[in-house]
């Protein structure tokens, strides 16, 4: 489970919900660098087990589609329990390159208390306008929430601490929970910090599970939540608009 440089016991968690096209190369192509990848099979209704049958991964079928969240989480689970330090997490359909798992281990030995986040910041322009426009809403709600400025929120390419899962009991469903877990960590002193990657939309791929409407008012909703119960936290709002100096506000963070 050991990378060559970092020194950390990481594993790769990936949700897959019907990526029969994708998985295969994705799973290989993330075992090139870390030696357990799990992919969470979320009661996909195409080839997706066929396609992984033969692969030296760790496949966990969920027998009926639970989302993204949930199976997540039951991949995060397997990690722990098979003693990871380090759990990254990439998407199954092809817009996050294992290659740049690299990258995210060398942040993370940097910044080894925070979560890692692969942002999408290179060639905005490929996302689609209505996608790029619900994530930039996302990040500064979520920002505000979290205290913090946060870039690229909605990337589920991520580096966590395993140890985070031990103190934050998110599990919200779908596409909440990488949102919500982001927010649950800065407040028990986890922050985020980004390294920049390429944003890759394919035109051919399939339609995605992302919905811009019903998931952005669900996350929506979750963070309207987390706002009222800090008192609309003006703090994390200035913080987050980068108004504050980040030194001091390193100082008031809890360090796990
Ligand atoms: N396990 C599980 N995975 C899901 C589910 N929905 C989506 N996923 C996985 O989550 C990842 C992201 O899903 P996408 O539909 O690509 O969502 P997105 O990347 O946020 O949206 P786009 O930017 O439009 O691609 C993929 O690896 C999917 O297979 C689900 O219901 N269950
Ligand atoms: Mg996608």
């Amino acid at each position: 489970m050991m990378t060559s440089g970092s020194g950390f016991r990481c594993a790769v968690v990936i949700p897959a919900y019907n990526e029969e096209t994708t998985i295969a190369d994705i799973a290989k192509r993330a075992h090139q660098f870390i030696d357990l990848v799990i992919i969470v099979n979320d009661g996909s209704s195409d080839n997706t087990a066929e396609v992984l049958d033969r692969l030296p991964v760790t496949v966990l079928s969920n027998r009926r589609n639970v989302g993204k969240g949930k199976s997540l989480l039951r991949g995060i689970k397997y990690a722990n329990e098979h003693g990871a330090d380090y759990i990254i997490t990439l998407d199954g359909d092809g817009q996050h390159r294992p290659e740049d798992i690299p990258r995210l281990l060398d942040e993370a030995a940097t910044n080894p208390d925070s979560i890692i986040i692969a942002a999408r910041l290179r060639n905005r322009h490929l996302a689609p306008t209505l996608r790029r426009f619900a994530n930039s809403f996302a990040d500064f709600w979520i920002s505000w929430a979290a205290g913090q400025r946060i870039r690229d929120s909605q990337s589920g390419f991520r580096v966590y601490p395993a140890k985070l899962f031990e103190q934050c009991r998110t599990d919200s469903d779908n596409f909440v929970f990488e949102s919500e877990i982001l927010i649950d960590a800065a407040h028990n002193g986890v922050p985020s910090k980004s390294v920049e990657i390429d944003t890759i939309y394919n035109h051919k791929s399939r339609t995605s599970h992302y919905s811009p409407a019903t998931d952005t008012l669900a996350i929506v909703k979750m963070v309207a939540g987390k706002l009222i119960c800090k008192g609309l936290y003006p703090l994390g709002l200035v913080r987050s608009l980068g108004i504050c100096c980040s030194g001091k506000e390193k100082g008031t963070l809890r360090k796990i």
